[in-house]
C-alpha cells in the first residue's frame, strides 16, 4: 500500500531569512534591512562558556544542532552547549549534495529515513525558516538485469513500509527526465529505475542555520571555534570535557561529529568500527532549469540534481582509499564527466564551477552507529557514511529522546554499537556508494 502524500502542516508563518528570533518584517522593511547590512540582528548569540551544562554536544553540524534543538523543544532541556572547533555547518553539513530520500533496502533503514522525510516536510514551518525542501522525485537507474532485480527488491520493501516507490521503465523515465539518453545503443543502457516521488533536495545551509537559530532561541548555547581537547571519565562515567577555552563539567557528552568521529570517541577509549573516505562532488555554472528530478546511477557512480539557481550538482562514489583529505582530484573530474555524458550527452558544453569533498565515516554495514556506549554518559551519533544529511532531523529527534528519557527509541535500536560485537549487522545496500 502506498501512503497518501503527507500535507505539510499548516499554520507556520514564514518570516523569510531575516535575522532575529521573532523578527517579522514587511516587504518594505526587508528591502530596507537588505540594503543596510549593519542593522541585521545576530541569528544566534555569542555566549561565554559556562563551567557546567547538563549536556555537551560535540559538533555543530545538522546532527548536533538538531539534537540540541529537539532536547530544548521536545524535552525542555536547554542547559545544553553545542561545541565546534570550526563554525556552524562548516563540516560535512556544508559538504554534501543535500539529497533527501527514504527508499532504502532494509526495513530498519526505510522506517528511520522515512521519519526524516516526514520531519523535513514540516521543517520550514517548525523552524520558521525556509529550508527550500523540494520533493521533486528521485530516480535510481538500473543498467543491468541484476540491478533491476535489486530495484524491484527495494521497491517491495519500500511499499511494505508505506513508502511511495516503484520500478518504472524507460518510457516513463524519459517522460520525467527528457534529457536522459534512454536509447538502446548506449554502453550502459537504461533498463528501468526505482522511482521515489517524495525524494528531493534541501538547501543544506538553511537547515543548519534554522536549527541553530531555533536551538538558540530556546536557550541552547552554540560555541563556535571551541575545540574539544579531551573528555574526562571517572569510574566509567563521563564527567566533562576539556576545551581550548576551559573545562566544562557535564554528565552527558554526545559525539555528533562527522569525518573525525573516531578521534572524538578515542578520547574516552571507545573504538568505532569506522573508516573515513572522502567523497567528491562538483557544481556547474547555472543554466535554465531543465532537470526536475534527482537522477542517480549506482553503476556509473554518479548522481545529479539541479538547484533552484540552475547549477547542476554532481556527486560520485567515495574515493577508494581512506583519507581525511578534502581536496578535489583530476581523476574525479574526468570520471564524472565521462559518466555524466553517458547519461546526458547534451551536457557536453557545460562548465564546472567548483568541486569539493566531504568525509564519509563508513561502517562495515553502511548503517550509522547511534546510542549508548560502554562509557556511561558518552553517547554517539556517528558513522554517517553517505547518508548523514538526510538523517539529520530524525537523528536529532531520536538522540534527544534517548538523552532525555534514558530509553533508546525503537527507530534507532537496530543501530547500536553493540551490534558489531553481537553480529546483528544491518546491511544497508540502499546506501549511496554501495554496489548494486
Ligand atoms: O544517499 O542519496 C544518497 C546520497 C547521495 C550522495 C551521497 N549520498
Amino acid at each position: 500500500m502506498v501512503r497518501a502524500k503527507r500535507e505539510p502542516r499548516s499554520g507556520g508563518k514564514l518570516h523569510g531569512f531575516a535575522g532575529g528570533r521573532s523578527a517579522r518584517y514587511s516587504a518594505f522593511e526587508l528591502v530596507r534591512h537588505g540594503m543596510r547590512h549593519g542593522e541585521w540582528p545576530r541569528v544566534w548569540r555569542e555566549c561565554d562558556l559556562r563551567s557546567t551544562y547538563d549536556v555537551v554536544v560535540v559538533g555543530a553540524g545538522i546532527h548536533g544542532l538538531a539534537t540540541a534543538y529537539y532536547l530544548a523543544t521536545n524535552h525542555g532541556m536547554s542547559r545544553v552547549a553545542v561545541l565546534d572547533r570550526g563554525y556552524v555547518g562548516g563540516g560535512n553539513s556544508g559538504r554534501n549534495t543535500a539529497i533527501v530520500r527514504s527508499n532504502y533496502l532494509t526495513p530498519e533503514g526505510v522506517r528511520f529515513y522515512d521519519r526524516s522525510v516526514e520531519l523535513y516536510e514540516h521543517l520550514s514551518a517548525d523552524l520558521n525558516f525556509n529550508i527550500m525542501f523540494s520533493q521533486r522525485g528521485h530516480l535510481t537507474l538500473a543498467h543491468s538485469d541484476a540491478s533491476l532485480r535489486t530495484m524491484a527488491w527495494r521497491a517491495e520493501v519500500n511499499k511494505l513500509e508505506g513508502i511511495d516507490s516503484s520500478v518504472i521503465g524507460p518510457e516513463e523515465i524519459k517522460r520525467l527526465v527528457p534529457y536522459l539518453d534512454v536509447s538502446d545503443g548506449t554502453r550502459y543502457p537504461v533498463l528501468g529505475a526505482l522511482y521515489h516521488p517524495p525524494g528531493g533536495t534541501v538547501r543544506h545551509d538553511a537547515v543548519n542555520w534554522g536549527y541553530a537559530r531555533g536551538a538558540d532561541a530556546r536557550g541552547v548555547e552554540i560555541h563556535q571555534r571551541t575545540e574539544v581537547l579531551g573528555i574526562d571519565v571517572e569510574g566509567g562515567k563521563v564527567t566533562g570535557v576539556r576545551t581550548d577555552r576551559g573545562r566544562i563539567s557535564a554528565p552527558v557528552v554526545v559525539n555528533c561529529t562527522a569525518g573525525h568521529a573516531t578521534l572524538v570517541s578515542d578520547m574516552v577509549g571507545v573504538r568505532m568500527p569506522v573508516i573515513t573516505h572522502p567523497l567528491q562532488a562538483a557544481v556547474t555554472e547555472p543554466v535554465k532549469v531543465f532537470l526536475d528530478a534527482v537522477v542517480v546511477s549506482g553503476t556509473l557512480h554518479v548522481y545529479v540534481s539541479q538547484t533552484d539557481r540552475g547549477e547542476l550538482v554532481f556527486g560520485a562514489s567515495t574515493d577508494p582509499f581512506a583519507s581525511y583529505s578534502m581536496r578535489g582530484s583530476l581523476e574525479f573530474t574526468e570520471e564524472l564527466a565521462g559518466h555524466v555524458l553517458e547519461l546526458m550527452p547534451a551536457l557536453s558544453r557545460m562548465r564546472l564551477l567548483r568541486q569539493w569533498a566531504g568525509l564519509c565515516d563508513m561502517t562495515p554495514d553502511f548503517s550509522p552507529i547511534m546510542g549508548v556506549t560502554p562509557v556511561e554518559g558518552f553517547l554517539v551519533d556517528v558513522g554517517w557514511g553517505t547518508y548523514g544529511y538526510k538523517a539529520g532531523p530524525v537523528a536529532g529527534e531520536t538522540m534527544a529522546e534517548l538523552i532525555a528519557t534514558g530509553r533508546t527509541p525503537e527507530l534507532i535500536s537496530p543501530f547500536g554499537l553493540d551490534r558489531f560485537g553481537e553480529g546483528r549487522l544491518v546491511g544497508e545496500k540502499g546506501a549511496a556508494s554501495v554496489g548494486h
